[in-house]
C-alpha cells in the first residue's frame, strides 16, 4: 500500500468535500466499533481517520488539544484529578498531564484499536501512554460514567461526532452522572462541533448541559482539518466562570509554553460570533 492516493472527507455530500494527497497508509482495521485507518498525507503529517472522519493530523493537532485541556485547567484553581472520556490518539492527556499539580489522569476509551494504532504509528500524541500518573482504560466511558464512584475535579469529554460510537456521549444521563461525578469546583468540557454544520447538535448539547450546571459557555478555536475551520468545546461548571476566573498568575506560573494557548486566546475563544448567539441560549 505505497501508491500515492487521496483521502476524503465528505462534509456535506451535495456541496462540499475535503481532500488530503496521502502517500501511504500505515494502518487500516475495523473493530466492532468503527473503521480505524492512519495515513501518511504530504501536507498535515500523520492522520487518524475514524469512519473516514479526520480525528487527528500532526500538524495541527495541538490546537484542538491545547484547547481542550488548558481551558478547564487553567481556571479550575487546583486540578488534582482528570478524567478524559474517548481521547484514544493521547493528545489530550499529554497536554493534561504537563500540568503539574494533576495527580491523576484516567482516560476511558472504547476502542483499542484507535490506541494500539496510535501507539504504533502516532507517538507524537501517544507518548504520553508510559506516563505513570496516567490510567488508561479500554471500557466504555458511558458504562463507566454510570458506574465509577470517584470524584474528579476536571472531566473532558473528547469525543468523536455524535455517530457510531459517540452517539451516547451526546445524551441526558451521561451528563447527569458526569455532574454526579464531579467535586464541588468541577468542570467539564465537550468536543462541541462545528458552529456552522453542527448548529442543532449544539443546541442538544446546551440543552442537556443548561439544566444540571451552574454556569456553562460554548467556545471556539480554528483549526486546519475539521470541516469548516471553525470548531468548538463546551464548557460548564458547578459555579467557576471561564474568563471571569481564570487565573492569569497560574497561567504565567505554570512556566509552561504552548504554541496555541495563551491567556489572550483563552479569553477570546468565549467572544462567540453574532450567528451562534442568535441560535444558543
Ligand atoms: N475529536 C474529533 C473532533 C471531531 C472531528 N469531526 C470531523 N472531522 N468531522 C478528535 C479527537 C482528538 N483527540
Amino acid at each position: 500500500m505505497s501508491e500515492t492516493s487521496q483521502f476524503v472527507e465528505e462534509v456535506h455530500p451535495q456541496h462540499f468535500r475535503m481532500r488530503y494527497e496521502i502517500e501511504n497508509v500505515l494502518f487500516e482495521g475495523e473493530s466492532s466499533f468503527q473503521k480505524v485507518k492512519v495515513v501518511q498525507t504530504k501536507g498535515f503529517g500523520k492522520m487518524l481517520l475514524n469512519d473516514d472522519l479526520v480525528m487527528v493530523s500532526e500538524r495541527d493537532e495541538f490546537i484542538y488539544h491545547d484547547m481542550l485541556a488548558h481551558v478547564p485547567l487553567f481556571v479550575h484553581p487546583n486540578p488534582k484529578k482528570v478524567l478524559i472520556i474517548g481521547g484514544g490518539d493521547g493528545g489530550t492527556a499529554r497536554e493534561v498531564l504537563r500540568h503539574s499539580e494533576v495527580e491523576k489522569c484516567t482516560m476511558v476509551e472504547i476502542d483499542e484499536m484507535v490506541v494500539e494504532a496510535c501507539r504504533e504509528f502516532i507517538p507524537q500524541t501517544s507518548s504520553v501512554f508510559t506516563n505513570p500518573k496516567l490510567d488508561l482504560l479500554i471500557e466504555d466511558g458511558v458504562k463507566y460514567m454510570k458506574e465509577s464512584k470517584d470524584l474528579y475535579d476536571v472531566i473532558l469529554i473528547d469525543s468523536t461526532d455524535p455517530i457510531g460510537p459517540a452517539a451516547p456521549l451526546f445524551g441526558k444521563e451521561f451528563y447527569q452522572n458526569i455532574y454526579s461525578r464531579l467535586s464541588d469546583n468541577g468542570i467539564v468540557v465537550s468536543q462541541g462541533e462545528s458552529p456552522f454544520y453542527e448548529q442543532e447538535m449544539q443546541k442538544k448539547l446546551q440543552s442537556l448541559v443548561a439544566p444540571l450546571f451552574g454556569c456553562h459557555s460554548f467556545y471556539n478555536f480554528h483549526n486546519l482539518t475539521y470541516p469548516g475551520g471553525l470548531w468548538s468545546f463546551l464548557f460548564a461548571s458547578k459555579g467557576l466562570r471561564p474568563v471571569e476566573d481564570l487565573s492569569e498568575t497560574k497561567v504565567l506560573d505554570s512556566k509552561l509554553s504552548f504554541q496555541y494557548y495563551n491567556v489572550e486566546t483563552h479569553k477570546a475563544s468565549f467572544q462567540l460570533p453574532e450567528f451562534m448567539k442568535k441560535v444558543l441560549f
